[in-house]
């Protein structure tokens, strides 16, 4: 492990919350060097084919209100508010990392997306996965591998790049390893208190995405993970020990979500883990470094439980995985507005829970604060009853 940092803990929650941001600088820097940039709006992307020739991967899924008018001039109002400002952002054109993006891609995952990036493609230059709904099936294997080879021919092509498997190889490696520090970082809230709070660990998970030097990212995170291990060795107890402990579930989190977690603590309870493409549905699993490594991107990414699926078994066993590790006293799902999958995948989840006798609920929330006291009035009341 590498020498632990001098920053204090605040410093360097500071740094991970404010990595998008600082970001911006990081990668104009990157582009007068020369370097690609991808962007992407999913957890199904393979980004290793990128990383493998030196692009630079980037998430693009905008987490602010700011651009939602702008897309509305287009977009129908009740569309899921993720879609909203990620073309609201590209047509404003208010986000660097859209602008610094050289190739955008997208997949096939829900109704509103797809037919987003028909007209994202009049602005930027798109390639759309076609992603199976369904993982059990020979036939949607073979239809993913043919879009990953699809994809890597289109990399090849519009970078001038060679993907070769050695290079491909060690990408794996490379995102395998950050994966599995991301784990281990929010494995510390298995212990009882957890040594930092769900807004902490959400702003790191988040934050980890927009620090784009894989060298960096590794010391920063064991870096990170030594210094609270210290602090807690040291007697160090930021969490309450009778704080009921929370998983949250459902769609991605971060950016001006951070309110679904900041009502869950400001009830008094502490969210431990996120069941969610911004945490462990991202880091929980590794990809077969002995495998052919298309064989191994193939099965690593198709596999994903996310709730465009059908069925989605995948998610009911993280889940039920992290609420045993993590000690769950209830699980709160965040479904964005107009969402139709995991709004209707809620009912699946609340009948699993209820054999395991954990309590659940789930909270319809978009990307304005007005509901912010709603949604506070609603955790506090399932936090009250655990
Ligand atoms: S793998 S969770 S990042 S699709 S855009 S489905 S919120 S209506 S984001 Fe997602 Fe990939 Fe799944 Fe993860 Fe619903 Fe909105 Fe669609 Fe969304």
């Amino acid at each position: 492990m590498s020498k632990p940092t001098t920053q204090t803990l605040p410093d360097i929650f500071e740094s991970f919350s404010d990595a998008r941001k600082q970001g911006f600088i990081a990668m104009k820097n990157l582009k007068e060097q020369g370097k690609g940039v991808v962007g992407t709006f999913c957890t199904y992307v393979p980004v290793e084919l990128f990383l493998a020739v030196g692009l630079i991967p980037v998430g693009l899924c905008s987490t602010s209100d700011e651009t939602i008018g702008e897309a509305e001039k287009v977009l129908p109002r009740n569309l899921c508010p993720l879609i909203k400002a990620s073309y609201g952002f590209a047509a404003a054109d208010k986000c660097p990392y859209m602008y610094f993006s050289d190739l955008v891609v997208g997949e096939t995952t829900c109704d509103g997306k797809i037919k987003m990036y028909e007209l994202l493609g009049k602005i930027k230059d798109v390639h759309v996965m076609e992603l199976p709904h369904s993982q059990d099936k020979p036939s949607s294997r073979a239809l993913w591998m043919e879009e990953i080879k699809r994809l890597k021919t289109r990399v090849e092509e519009k970078f001038g790049v060679t993907i070769t498997e050695e290079k491909l190889r060690r990408a794996i490696k490379e995102r395998n390893k950050e994966r599995a520090l991301l784990k281990k970082l929010y494995e510390l809230s298995v212990m009882t208190p957890p040594p930092f709070f769900g807004l902490q660990q959400l702003q790191i998970l988040f934050g980890t995405q927009f620090k784009f030097s894989h060298e960096q990212k590794v010391k920063e995170l064991e870096g990170t993970i030594s210094s609270i291990t210290n602090e807690y060795e040291n007697g160090k107890r930021p969490v309450s020990a009778n704080a009921k402990r929370i998983i949250v579930t459902g769609c991605p989190t971060g950016g001006v979500t951070e309110k679904f977690t900041r009502v869950i603590e400001e009830s008094g309870a502490v969210v431990v883990a996120y069941e969610n493409c911004t945490g462990a549905k991202q880091f929980d699993r590794q990809v077969d470094e002995s495998a052919d490594p298309y064989e191994a991107l193939c099965d690593y990414y198709l596999n994903i439980g996310c709730s465009v699926m059908s069925p989605n078994p995948n998610r009911l066993e993280l889940l039920g995985r992290l609420c045993d590790q993590f000690k769950a006293d209830g699980v709160l799902e965040m479904v964005l507005q107009s969402c139709h999958t995991y709004a209707i995948e809620s009912h699946t989840i609340g009948e699993f829970l209820k054999t395991r006798n954990i309590p659940f609920m789930s909270l319809e929330t978009d990307y304005s604060t007005g509901d912010t006291e709603q949604l506070k009035t609603r955790a506090a009341a399932f936090i009250e009853m655990l």
